[in-house]
């Protein structure tokens, strides 16, 4: 991954860890999809093996769909921008919601309860095809990643006021922080419906890898300080203040505050 030509903004770094999610739409050429879709189509033993932990150029040897997708300008930029420079596979499936399955996932994080507060690894979900309302797209509750769950603990939510369900153009490309509440959606259509994840975890720290030059902008405290309609609104602070959390780790800046709300639980004087 090379370019710094696509690098994300400060002020969309800031709405990643607002809500978790940085979205794409149809950024991947249509030659690149058509070429997917039969090896999407063949299933999981269709894709490489790829040890835990691999670097991304072992992991996908050049000429493949995987390698020229993370290869795409917008692609690389937004994930150097999230995960920083040579990150890792960590492993990578083909997820096929079939014609008229009659159920849905449940709601979901990929990971037991993970407490880093200061990296994250990023998810990568790849539509090779429109998908539809009725073609069962993924369910995910926006700025639900950085509250604390166990795997499926969510599984028993049905829907959640603000959650959203992807409709897509083809060669639309979401990144999403591990933590974001998610589920593959009940497909009712004819057609089946595919989405590659690829998950990928950092290997320098996660400081300073996108393009800074507006980071003073005040739109960074906005977009760090936006509510979103599943919590309450007192409980919402609680996701502000882990918001600046992760932006202190980000920007490496421990005094970054919004409402000196976290300085002010911070306070204790006197002690080293
Ligand atoms: O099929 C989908 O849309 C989501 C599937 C998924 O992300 C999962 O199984 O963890």
């Amino acid at each position: 991954m090379t370019t710094t030509k696509h690098l994300l903004t400060s002020v969309e770094m800031a709405r990643f860890v607002a809500n978790g999610f940085h979205r794409m739409d149809a950024i991947v050429p249509s030659d690149l999809n058509e070429r997917a879709l039969p090896v999407f189509d063949a299933g999981h033993q269709s894709l490489p093996h790829v040890d835990y932990g691999t670097p991304v150029k072992r992991a996908f040897p050049e000429g493949s769909i995987s390698r020229e997708l993370v290869e795409l300008p917008e692609v690389a930029g937004a994930l150097q921008s999230l995960i920083g420079a040579d990150p890792t596979v960590d492993h990578h499936a083909i997820h096929i919601r079939e014609p008229h399955e009659g159920s849905a996932q449940p709601l979901h994080g990929d990971a037991i309860i993970d407490t880093r507060q200061d990296a994250f690894d990023v998810q990568l979900m790849y539509y090779p095809q429109e998908v539809t309302a009725d073609m069962g797209g993924t369910l995910s509750v926006p700025g639900s990643h950085l509250r604390r769950t166990n795997e499926s603990d969510t599984g028993r939510y049905q829907n959640l006021r603000g959650q959203t369900r992807l409709t897509c153009p083809a060669g639309t490309v979401v990144l999403l922080h591990h933590g974001i509440w998610h589920g593959g959606r009940r497909n009712d259509s004819d057609i089946r419906r595919y989405m590659y994840k690829i998950r990928f975890n950092p290997t320098v720290p996660q400081v300073r890898t996108w393009d800074v030059s507006d980071l003073d902008d005040p739109q960074v405290s906005a977009e760090l300080s936006a509510y979103h309609p599943w919590s309450e609104h007192a409980t919402s602070r609680l996701e502000i203040h882990n918001r600046i959390k992760v932006w202190r780790a980000l920007t490496n800046d421990p005094s970054f505050d919004i409402d000196y709300w976290a300085t002010r639980v911070a306070n204790r004087p006197g002690r080293v």
